[in-house]
Formats: C-alpha cells, structure tokens, sequence
C-alpha cells in the first residue's frame, strides 16, 4: 500500500501546473484538511517547492534535486521503462536488487536505482566504485522475447543508447570500447553489466546494470581510478542532475531497445560503430591458447568483434581479452 505522502505527490504531479484545492486532496487521501496541510510543510522541508494560494488550492512547482522514487517520475517521458522504480539509499549492488526483484516478477522495464553502493560489482567478479550521490547505479530489468545466445547484443545496444543520451544531454562525444565501456577523453566514465537468468531457448529475465560517474572530481578517484576513470563533470566543468540525467538515459534506452526489438541489431550495429573506439586500429588479442595483433574492423551483424589477422584473414570473436 503506498503512503498517503506518496499518493499526494503523484495527484500533485499529475496536474502538473494546475491548482488541487485542499478539500479534492482531503477526499482523495481521506484525510483531514488540517492533515493536507501539514504534509504540505512536510514536504517543503523536503525541499519540494510548494505554492498554496487562497481558494485555488495547492500545486507542485519543483521537486527537491534528491534521488526518490517520486522525483524520478516527475518528467520522465518513458512509456514503460522505469514506470515502476525501487530506489535504494545504499546497498551493496543494484544488481543484487534487481534480481530479487525480477525472481518476484518484477515487471518488464522495471528500474532498481541507488544513491550509492557499497559493493558495486563489474564483469568477472570485479568491482564498481560507486561513491554516494556522485554518479548513475542503476539496474533495468527486461523481459526479451530474444533466444538466450542473442543477450550480448543488449549490452551493445544499452551502451549505443547511454553514448547517444551523453551526447545530447551533455554535449560530450564518447566512444564505446567493445564490448561494455564508455570513454570520455579516453578515460572510463561508464561500465555496463548485462547478467541473465535463462532457460536452454527462453530468457526468464536479463538485468542490465549501467554505472556512470557524474559528479566526481578528480580526488573522487584513487589508486588505480586515478588515471584510469573520469566524470561528465570532470569532462564538461559543470555539475549535472542525476535525476534530469536519468531521465533521458531511460528515454533513449527505451527508444533503442524498441528499435532493436522491432528491426534486429543491424540498426544498433551501425550506431555502434558511429562510436566504436579504436575501429581501423590495431589492438592486441588474447584468448586461452594464443595471443596475436590485429586490425579492429568493427562488429558483425550479430554483435561478434571483427579483426583482420597479421595474415590478412577476418576473424570474428565472441569472447577475448582485448589490450587497446
Ligand atoms: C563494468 O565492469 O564496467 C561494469 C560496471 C557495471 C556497474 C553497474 S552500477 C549498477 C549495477 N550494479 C552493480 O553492482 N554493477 C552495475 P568491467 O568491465 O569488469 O570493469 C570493471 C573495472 O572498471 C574495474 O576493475 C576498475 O578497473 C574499473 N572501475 C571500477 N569502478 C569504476 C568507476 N566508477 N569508474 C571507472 N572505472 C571503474
């Protein structure tokens, strides 16, 4: 059951910028007048901006700038994704979260988002540096009617959809590092963890977890981060809304993975390669049996890394270790 709390808020977000008198909010809520009122006063100490004018009633004039499952309803334009939200202070993952959540039917588009983790975790078992309240810890869970094999293209296409919402919301350019890294300025400002839970031909569910740095400055980073991570804000010399931010990674999120599931990876392939870091250079490869320098050529219409060998033939790898 939501709170009254939360209930007033969605009645005052939904009429945007129109009047709610107190006696509609009173009957609405079943709650006193008086009872409107001090939730009123409530709230402003919350920092939301409330106007209450004589005979008009009350509306919402801004959210406070803190990360709630409230303020990340408020202009968010998506359809489905991120219509239900778990919003954690700290928690050891949002992954962790989300897989709960998912086991207990958590609905497709569903959106675990933390103001800070204290066991972030990236691919391999190793780790995230999630610090509080500098950056994006999020995690989407997706119901894809997609075969198993075909999960990986999502971790390419999420990354195609964060690069184009960094660069229409921020200005920066970033290029994508195969398979799951941003980079600003040749640093890693965001890491991408696509895990999934599957039956031989059926995917139950997949979370994607998507970790940004926004508001870090440079002694936000220590030890081997020093030289290795950056921020948008770092990059741009401003500091950023998390909440604003959010919102328009979950806008372009939705509208890419409609467009993959509408017409397949080739259009996500392409829009990969607009970013692709290092495309036409040469990288150095490592598998279990060898390792070997190649030409990056790009990816494959089904998402595979394409390299052309010191011996001129093409190759295409699903899994290696790439050093670029
Ligand atoms: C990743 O792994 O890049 C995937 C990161 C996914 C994080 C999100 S946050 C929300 C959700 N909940 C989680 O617990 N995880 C997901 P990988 O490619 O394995 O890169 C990990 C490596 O990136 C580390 O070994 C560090 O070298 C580096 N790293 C760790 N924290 C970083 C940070 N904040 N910024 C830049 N680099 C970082």
């Amino acid at each position: 059951m939501e709170s009254t709390r939360t209930r007033l808020i969605k009645i005052l977000s939904a009429e945007k910028d129109a009047y709610i008198s107190g006696q509609a909010l009173s009957e609405a809520l079943d709650i006193s007048r008086n009872a409107v009122w001090k939730h009123m006063k409530e709230l402003q100490k919350d920092g939301y901006e409330i106007e209450g004018k004589p005979r008009k009633g009350y509306r919402i004039l801004s959210f406070p700038n803190k990360l709630s499952t409230n303020t990340l309803q408020w202009g968010l334009h998506t359809k489905w994704l991120g219509r239900q939200t778990i919003h954690r202070d700290s928690t050891p993952s949002t992954q962790l979260v989300a897989h709960q959540a998912a086991r207990e039917m958590a609905e497709h588009g569903t959106v675990v988002i933390a103001d800070e983790q204290t066991k972030g975790r990236g691919r391999m078992d190793r780790s995230w540096y999630s610090a509080k309240e500098k950056g994006i810890w999020m995690s989407i869970i997706l119901r894809p009617g997609i075969q198993p094999h075909l999960a990986p293209q999502l971790t390419l296409m999420s990354a195609v959809a964060l690069a184009d919402a960094l660069r229409t919301h921020t200005g920066t350019t970033p290029l994508i590092k195969w398979p799951n890294d941003l980079l600003l300025s040749g640093k890693k400002t965001a890491g991408i963890l696509t895990e999934m839970q599957a039956e031989q031909d059926q995917i139950q569910y997949v979370v994607i977890g998507i970790g940004l740095n926004v508001n870090h400055q440079e002694a936000d980073f220590s030890g081997e981060l020093s030289d290795k991570a950056t921020s948008i804000s770092l990059e741009t010399g401003k500091t950023w809304s998390v909440i604003g931010l959010v919102q328009d990674i979950l806008t372009s999120f939705e509208q890419s993975y409609e467009q993959y599931m509408e017409y397949g990876f080739p259009t996500i392939k392409e829009r990969w390669e607009e970013y692709g870091f290092k495309i036409g250079q040469e990288v150095s490869v490592r598998t279990l049996k060898e390792s070997w320098k190649a030409e990056f050529l790009g990816i494959s219409e089904d998402g595979a890394l394409l390299l052309r060998s010191p011996n001129g033939e093409t190759r295409q790898m699903y899994s290696a270790e790439i050093d670029w």
